[in-house]
């Protein structure tokens, strides 16, 4: 079994302590497999975001996988995107997934084509874009540093070009933010995690990942200048918006 493919088991036994969620190489070793077990439609959204891409890249043109981890949205946008001769850009600040990425962009031979950095995205200078995407990335940016991040994409990209933001999100109204978050733990508790991890692992996001509501998020697009901002998913308390310039 390669590194990509182990079993998530983060916490899966009792701890006493609970550190805060990092995205460190224990967590880059099985992050694949946490994601396709933590996020209801996650492999959707991927391939969707190849269909978005296909549409709206534009020859000669830079697109963008802010918070890349290991590589899926970067990955799918390269097999999508074959002698458009757009440069892919994926950025993340975690060294160990970084490390990860390159290698898997150098085992697939592909290296043309895509710039693997090492980066906070809150100093990445979007320019000739003709898609951006923050799958699942946002929700880790301090909330009054997202409308700048936002703004600066809106900036960097080319008129008619796309932006495509995945969030995991919380609801204004308390019963139905109940509702979401008990089937996003069922749907986890379906795909093997014990409600032990389900609760430890809730722990350690807290103060990590802060969702917004969906209204704050459309509210923040529109404020950037999008004139087009469409929620295109949703599964329980997970949406991915596309916001067209
Ligand atoms: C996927 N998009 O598979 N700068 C750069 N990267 C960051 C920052 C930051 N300030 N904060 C967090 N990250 C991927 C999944 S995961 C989602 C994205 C999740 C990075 C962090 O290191 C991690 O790799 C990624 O954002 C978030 O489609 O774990 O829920």
């Amino acid at each position: 079994m390669s590194d990509q493919n182990k079993r998530d088991s983060l916490y899966a036994s009792f701890k006493t302590e609970i550190d805060k969620f990092v995205f460190d190489d224990s967590v880059a070793d099985v992050f694949d497999d946490m994601l396709h077990r933590s996020i209801p439609g996650y492999e959707a959204i991927i391939a969707m975001i190849g269909v978005l891409a296909e549409r709206y890249a534009k020859p000669g043109t830079q697109c963008y996988d802010l918070g890349s981890s290991l590589g899926a949205v970067t990955l799918e946008m390269e097999k999508n995107l074959k002698d458009r001769h757009c440069k892919i850009i994926a950025v993340d600040n975690s060294a160990a997934m970084v490390q990860r990425l390159q290698k898997i962009i150098t085992d697939n031979g592909r290296l043309e084509s895509v710039e693997v950095r090492l980066e906070d995205i809150r100093d990445t200078l979007v320019s000739n874009a003709s898609v951006v995407v923050m799958n699942f990335t946002l929700q880790f940016i301090p909330l009054d540093e997202r409308a700048r991040i936002i703004q600066t994409i809106y900036d960097g990209l080319l008129p008619g070009s796309i932006f495509v933001l995945s969030e995991k999100i919380a609801f204004p109204d308390n019963s139905e933010n109940g509702f979401q978050i008990d089937m996003h733990h069922e749907f986890k508790k379906l795909h093997g995690y014990s409600d032990l991890e389900i609760s430890q692992k809730r722990t350690a996001l807290e103060n990590v990942l802060i969702p917004d509501t969906r209204k704050t998020h459309l509210e923040r697009l529109k404020h950037a200048g999008f004139e087009q901002v469409y929620v295109w998913f949703q599964c329980f308390n997970f949406i991915s918006v596309v916001a067209i310039k």
